[in-house]
């Protein structure tokens, strides 16, 4: 579609959208009343920067129905992100929703060359975690054969892999490389391992992780980028060309701002992506402060597709970390620490090894609690690490040493050690 037919279209949802969230979500009729902003004053895309922005403080903040915009009787299904306090973020779905969210993976998977005479096995996590069930949803609807995984139990992926010659696997890089390994030690070859395409994404990794998965599994690796605030995977995908992902424009309207300002920045600039959801019922999104950072581009792409293309992920403009998947935030860790009565000289340090995240938490221990016998110490590194599992939806190895050990800064406290190499 010519894309200045996709932005009238996008026009004429804006309004309505808008209107939408004013009439039917009494917490965003008050942040446009602060900005004084009126649904009349949106006549198309070109008004969108008068809207305020959402930030995932909103969400939490009005949890946990903030931006429902559907009564609960209309809606059929929740997924959930963490929050930074131990609140976790909501989305909410409707019938029509969840049908516009699988569409949206349905064209992912399509862009990854696969059809009905596929079989596609999701090993992303399945509940409340978006990847498996978004994923599961699209792979339904392109009417491939569909194998529910789930993640973890990788001597039962592999067998059903190799038996039902799985030909597109969907998960996170770092698991996908993980099961090659695995298939290496089982003497498979990246001839003989069934699969010709992954679906990849929900953490960063690089053009080198990529050239790496498409050799050791004989594929063809593809990213696939979203978020549960604006629906899940899905709000954009790679096609063949694997040059930046295509925003699936007709439901999300994206835009880059200054991080700093919140200023709109033009096409080409790096800056924070801010999506707004042009026609999701139940949870109407407008202007959401993603904090990844990104650029995009309208350069034409060679698979014909007219929808704008982003780059892969560049970084974040909040501390959120990703951990195995799962989004991690220091200021949840802090919490955990305080409520625990621990001293807040901590440090966390994440590396990656044999592909495959580690997550160390150091806390000093306070002068009067540094004779404590061994057998205390490690009940106590036992009984924080069940506490931050709690918070997090993962556990640490906890390490509690002595006062004065963690390295003092001069400036700010160097409290996150990242020894990933995520962004190129
Ligand atoms: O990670 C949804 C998803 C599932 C995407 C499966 C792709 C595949 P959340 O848990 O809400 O949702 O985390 C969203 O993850 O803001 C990014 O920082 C990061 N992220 C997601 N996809 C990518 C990607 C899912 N392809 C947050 N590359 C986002 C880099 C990604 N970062």
């Amino acid at each position: 579609m010519p894309v200045e037919e996709i932005k009238k279209i996008q026009s004429e949802k804006l309004v309505k959208q808008v209107k939408h969230a004013y009439e039917d979500v009494p917490y965003y009729r008050d942040l446009m009343d602060k900005k004084g902003v009126k649904p009349e004053d949106i006549h198309g895309i070109e008004d969108l920067h008068k809207l305020p922005f959402l930030e995932k403080s909103d969400l939490r903040e009005g949890y946990p129905y903030a931006m429902l915009g559907k009564p609960l009787e209309d809606c059929v299904r929740i997924q959930s992100t963490s929050g930074t306090t131990g609140k976790r973020v909501i989305a909410y779905y409707t019938q029509h929703d969840i049908d516009l969210w699988e569409d949206c993976c349905a064209r992912a998977l399509v862009a990854a060359g696969a059809d009905r005479e596929d079989v596609v096995q999701v090993s992303y996590g399945y509940g409340l975690f978006t990847g498996g069930p978004g994923l599961n949803g699209g792979s339904h609807k392109v009417g491939c054969l569909t194998l529910p995984m789930s993640s973890g139990n990788t001597e039962r992926q592999l067998q059903f892999m190799t038996d039902l010659k799985a030909t597109v696997i969907c998960c996170t890089p770092s698991y996908a490389a993980y099961l090659g390994e695995s298939l290496k030690e089982m003497g498979y070859t990246p001839d003989t391992i069934p699969l010709k395409a992954g679906i990849f994404g929900a953490e960063a990794w690089t053009e080198e992780n990529r050239r790496e998965l498409e050799k050791n599994l004989g594929i063809k690796a593809y990213d696939i980028y979203g978020l549960t605030e604006i629906s899940g995977p899905g709000v954009s995908f790679e096609c063949e060309e694997q040059g930046g992902m295509h925003i699936n424009e007709d439901h999300f309207l994206a835009e880059i701002i200054n991080p700093e300002t919140g200023e709109p920045l033009p096409e080409g600039e790096k800056g924070e992506l801010v999506f707004t959801c042009l026609d999701k019922e139940a949870f109407p999104v407008i202007r959401y402060r993603t904090r990844d950072i990104c650029v995009l581009s309208r350069k034409p792409c060679s698979c014909g597709r007219t929808f704008i293309r982003m780059a892969k992920p560049m970084g974040r403009s909040d501390d959120m970390l990703i951990i195995r998947g799962v989004n991690v935030f220091p200021s949840q860790i802090e919490a955990v620490l305080i409520k625990e009565g621990c001293s807040l000289n901590y440090q966390i340090k994440i590396s990656r090894v044999n592909n495959s995240d580690t997550f160390d938490v150091y806390v000093e221990l306070p002068p009067e609690q540094f004779d404590d016998s061994v057998k205390n110490l490690s009940a106590k590194e036992k009984s924080l690490q069940a506490a931050l599992r709690s918070m997090l939806g993962i556990g640490p190895a906890v390490h509690l040493v002595p006062p004065k050990t963690i390295a003092r800064s001069e400036g700010k406290a160097v409290r996150i050690i990242d020894e990933r190499k995520l962004y190129d």
